[in-house]
């Protein structure tokens, strides 16, 4: 196919409740694949911590950039914004393509709010040819694995494309396209670490979202992975990964291959991974442990029994136990995601997946205290599924009332909203909780704060607790004193200004 070059300008939309430390992987991989196909490619990544950009200005760097072609990434909790912001891109004359997770579940809403067309899935293989039809340089019933408008403005679907089974053949990210002042000081050497190495995940946990790359697990070959490794050590002095791969440790003898070639270099490169509780053992943990694994970061979701086979989760109680304490053993510091209020949670079993925080927290680093640790039901999900109906979940997503990403003001203390931003999500109700169990989750939220400040020492988390309790004091005597008061203390005390790990609003 002979390519006609183009000038494409991949933007990953603003969010209130993203802060990006490095740049996305996704919008890194297409630039790679359209600069290899001859393409002049620009980024902005509207969440990257030094440079937050709003859509106003986003279009005001279209305007000077004047792309031909406009790639949207669509994440569930951004595609307000980011359909404004396409209604916005509109005047440029330049095409609009969606493509991401969200846009990926429900292909057609994009054109519905001002695209020109939809990438399903993976987009590596795609966006060339998507690019060349939206040119007019080929047929759009040609490209396999969109949807864009036909003659007369309605949806055709073109099929689904296979996926790529060969991701050794894909390019390395283009890394060159980010400015590494918009996240941090020039000697940062945590801007380039997140590496994937393999894509698809088995599991069909009902809550998750990941369905974009498949339920067949696909890898890098070891060569491949060590290759990217060394590189960005050598370009951008990275001597600490982290894998973003949904279930790394799948096949153990692609890790040990890994594992073999980082102590070989004896470089002493650290590393850290997310990977499931079901997919490591004692021999596997030793071998990482061994060639550098620092951290790992696991999904264990609930301390209770029912929810965990409900929610289809390959684990068990007991499961979760043994490996925590396993990692322990290896000298590897583990970091634990939980997800609170099930529809069919009450109090009590959520206090027993506070009992189980309890039991691990001895081994445990951090139980991220994440946004994402209220249930959201994302589209395309098993729970969003069979709850939609129930709790009128239709198109949430759209709305003013329950996306989480337009926090509401007022409802929560201020300071409340700077160290746990869950106000929001626990504001969108999504399954109409009692008062008992919203309770419960901020007692819990309580709990995961204060256990990631046990090594400030007991005086620090005890201020930190005081504090939690006079905002939420002064909050319901005036929320407009509470807010003026914590502003002043979080503005001159870095004690309280939350840390890189806690979103911002
Ligand atoms: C690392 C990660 C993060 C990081 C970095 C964010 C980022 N976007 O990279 C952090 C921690 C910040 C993060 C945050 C969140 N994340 Co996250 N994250 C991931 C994770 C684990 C890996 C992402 C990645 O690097 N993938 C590898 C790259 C190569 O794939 P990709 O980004 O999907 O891009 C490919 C395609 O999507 C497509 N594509 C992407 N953009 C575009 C644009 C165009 C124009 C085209 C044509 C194609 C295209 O082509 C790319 C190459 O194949 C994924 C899980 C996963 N398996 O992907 C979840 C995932 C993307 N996250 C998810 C969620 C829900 C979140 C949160 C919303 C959590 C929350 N509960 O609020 C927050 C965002 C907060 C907010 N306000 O929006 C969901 C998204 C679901 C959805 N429907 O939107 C996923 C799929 C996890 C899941 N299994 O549910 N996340
Ligand atoms: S194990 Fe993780 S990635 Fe796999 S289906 Fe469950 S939540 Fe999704």
């Amino acid at each position: 196919m002979t390519v006609i070059a183009a000038r494409i300008l991949l933007v990953y939309p603003p969010s209130r409740t993203q802060n990006h430390f490095q740049c996305p992987s996704g919008i890194l991989m297409l630039g790679a694949v359209l600069e290899k196909a001859g393409h002049q490619v620009f980024l902005v990544d509207a969440n990257a911590a030094q440079n937050r950009r709003k859509s106003e200005e986003i279009v005001s760097i279209a305007e000077n950039i004047k792309p031909d072609v406009i790639g949207i990434t669509l994440l569930t909790p951004m595609v307000r914004e980011a359909y404004r912001l396409a209604r916005l891109l509109k005047a440029t004359g330049a095409k609009l393509l969606a493509g991401g997770p969200h846009a990926t579940i429900l292909p057609e809403e994009p054109l519905f709010f001002g695209f020109d067309a939809t990438v399903i899935g993976e987009g590596e293989d795609t966006i060339v040819e998507a690019v060349q039809a939206l040119q007019g340089k080929m047929p759009a019933e040609k490209v396999r694995g969109w949807v864009y408008r036909d003659t007369e403005g309605k949806p055709r679907h073109t099929g689904q494309r296979s996926v790529i089974t060969d991701l050794d053949s894909l390019p390395m990210p283009a890394r060159h396209l980010v400015d590494p002042s918009d996240y941090g000081p020039p000697d940062n050497t945590g801007l380039h670490s997140n590496i994937f190495s393999s894509r698809g995940c088995p599991a069909r946990c009902s809550y998750c979202a990941g369905s974009l790359f498949g339920k067949k697990f696909r890898f890098r070959s070891s060569d491949s992975v060590l290759e990217e490794i060394f590189l960005l050590n050598r370009t951008y002095g990275t001597t600490s990964f982290h894998f973003v791969d949904d279930a790394m440790t799948m096949d153990h003898a692609r890790v040990g291959l890994i594992c073999a070639g980082l102590r070989r270099s004896g470089q002493g490169l650290t590393w850290s991974m997310m990977t499931r509780i079901d997919t490591v053992n004692d021999e596997l943990l030793s071998l990482v442990a061994e060639a550098g694994c620092v951290r790992i970061d696991y999904g264990v979701e609930s301390g209770h029994p029912e929810t965990l086979r409900r929610i289809h989760k390959p684990h068990t109680v007991d499961m979760v136990r043994k490996t925590i304490q396993l990692t322990a053993k290896h000298g590897i510091s583990s970091n634990v995601f939980f997800i609170l209020g099930f529809p069919w949670e009450d109090a009590a079993a959520l206090e027993e997946t506070k009992n189980l925080m309890r039991e691990l927290a001895p081994y445990v680093e951090c139980f991220h205290p994440a946004i994402a640790s209220i249930l959201i039901p994302f589209p395309g999900t098993e729970i969003y599924e069979v709850s939609r109906e129930q709790y009128g979940l239709e198109n949430w997503w759209l709305s003013d009332d329950r996306n989480y990403d337009a926090p509401k003001t007022g409802s929560h203390s201020y300071f409340h909203k700077r160290i746990f931003p869950l106000g929001a999500v626990l504001d969108a109700d999504f399954f109409h909780y009692p008062d008992s169990v919203k309770a419960k989750i901020y007692d819990i939220f309580r709990f995961m704060h204060l256990h990631g400040l046990r090594k400030a020492g007991w005086a620090s988390s005890s201020l930190r607790r005081s504090l939690i309790d006079f905002s939420e004091w002064l909050h319901r005597m005036s929320p407009t004193l509470e807010r003026g008061v914590f502003t002043v203390l979080t503005k001159t005390a870095a004690l309280f200004v939350p840390s890189e790990r806690e979103s911002i609003n």
